[in-house]
């Protein structure tokens, strides 16, 4: 069983999930780890990631993926300030380096991460899911930045992506972003890439890009990783082996009509990380996340992980966002990373997994 079963873990103290509770559930072998102290552009010292390193082999597991080491806007943004983030962005994959990092994931979606109108959803079963309602993401992007931020203030807990002093200046962004079409931010990705890779080969760390999360442009924002063509043109933009995907089945998969097995089968050897999510599609374009098992969602759990399991996988793997189950709710549980539906994901993908190499083996036996 080559590929390695991850779990993202928001750190000591900010994470209700502990790393003895990630230890009981079997098949977890790699922590999915960041500082999230950080701003984007801040260089990850080694004394701060010697701390979070003895925490997390106290308990016998690996830290190779970062998710993420978030990309200043003057990146995204083309500014000629750019060039000292990307200074400070090299000297954290060096430090990330010497404890043995392979992976960092990073997403390279203007202003908003993940973006959601309801965190606490019903599912009707008596669980919570992210949900997104598409009506609610017109117009006016305050309101909506307003309802994720009130988690923020509320629960005391900040979510990675929505920080709250690049969120207090949201109009300042907008306005920053303003010339920034689809093909500028195409480019600006190129050269932050390009400016990478002799790093990242020095030091053997792969950049995974996540994908545009939902993958279509929001707010008049432009959003480039979203469809097998724009990952074909990404991958062959930067045609370097530390030049990497984290495909993630969710993002890519709240539009029905992306086939995520068939971009595994055909860039296997490019994806380093793996997101395993499951999506729930209404007619009316809102969708729902879902439980990992197959027939919860419409986004073909099985049949990606066969993909993976065919082409010999040997990256990363995570369950993605779950519901959040029980006693889970606003507060006590981080929205999407709760303990219980992921652990129940785990099993449910490594079990269809075990499944595959059985076939397999008694496939070679004849
Ligand atoms: C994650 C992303 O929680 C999530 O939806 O999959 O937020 C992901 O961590 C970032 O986009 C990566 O930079
Ligand atoms: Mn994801």
């Amino acid at each position: 069983m080559p590929m390695k079963m991850g779990w993202r873990w928001y750190g000591e103290g900010n994470d209700p999930v502990t790393l003895s509770d990630i230890k009981q559930i079997p098949g977890v072998t790699s922590i999915v780890w960041a500082l999230h102290n950080k701003m984007p552009g801040e260089i990850w010292e080694i004394d701060e990631i010697q701390k979070v390193a003895d925490q997390i082999h106290a308990y016998g597991f690996d830290m190779d993926v970062v998710e993420s080491v978030n990309v200043h806007d003057d990146i995204k943004i083309g500014l000629p300030t750019r060039d000292k983030y990307i200074e400070n962005y090299k000297q954290c994959i060096r430090n990330l380096s010497k404890f043995g990092v392979k992976v960092i994931c990073y997403n390279f979606m203007p202003i908003f991460d993940w973006t959601r109108t309801d965190l606490f959803h019903p599912v009707g079963d008596g669980s919570t899911a992210l949900f997104y309602e598409k009506d609610k993401i017109k117009g006016d992007y305050k309101s909506m930045a307003e309802y994720i931020m009130s988690f923020t203030e509320k629960y005391n807990m900040t979510f990675p992506g929505w920080e709250p002093e690049r969120m207090a200046k949201l109009d300042e962004l907008f306005k920053a972003y303003a010339p920034v079409t689809k093909e500028k931010l195409w480019e600006n990705l190129k050269y932050f890439l390009e400016a990478l890779m002799p790093t990242c080969r020095e030091c053997d760390i792969k950049m995974a890009i996540h994908m545009d999360d939902p993958p279509w442009d929001i707010f008049g924002l432009p959003r480039l990783l979203v469809d097998a063509e724009s990952i074909d043109r990404f991958l062959s933009m930067v045609d370097d082996e530390y030049n990497c995907l984290t495909l993630c089945s969710g993002s890519l998969n709240a539009n029905p009509n992306n086939n995520v097995a068939e971009i595994v089968r055909k860039h296997c050897d490019r994806i380093a990380f793996a997101h395993i999510r499951n999506i729930h599609h209404f007619p009316n374009g809102d969708f729902s996340e879902a439980a990992h098992r197959d027939c919860c969602g419409e986004t073909g759990i099985i049949e990606i992980l066969r993909a993976y399991h065919d082409c010999g996988f040997e990256g990363y793997i995570r369950p993605d966002h779950g519901r959040q189950l029980w006693e889970e709710g606003p507060g006590s549980c981080r929205p999407g990373y709760g303990k219980y539906d992921r652990a129940l994901g785990i099993q449910y993908m490594l079990g269809v997994w075990d499944l595959l190499d059985r076939l397999d083996e008694e496939k070679k036996k004849g």
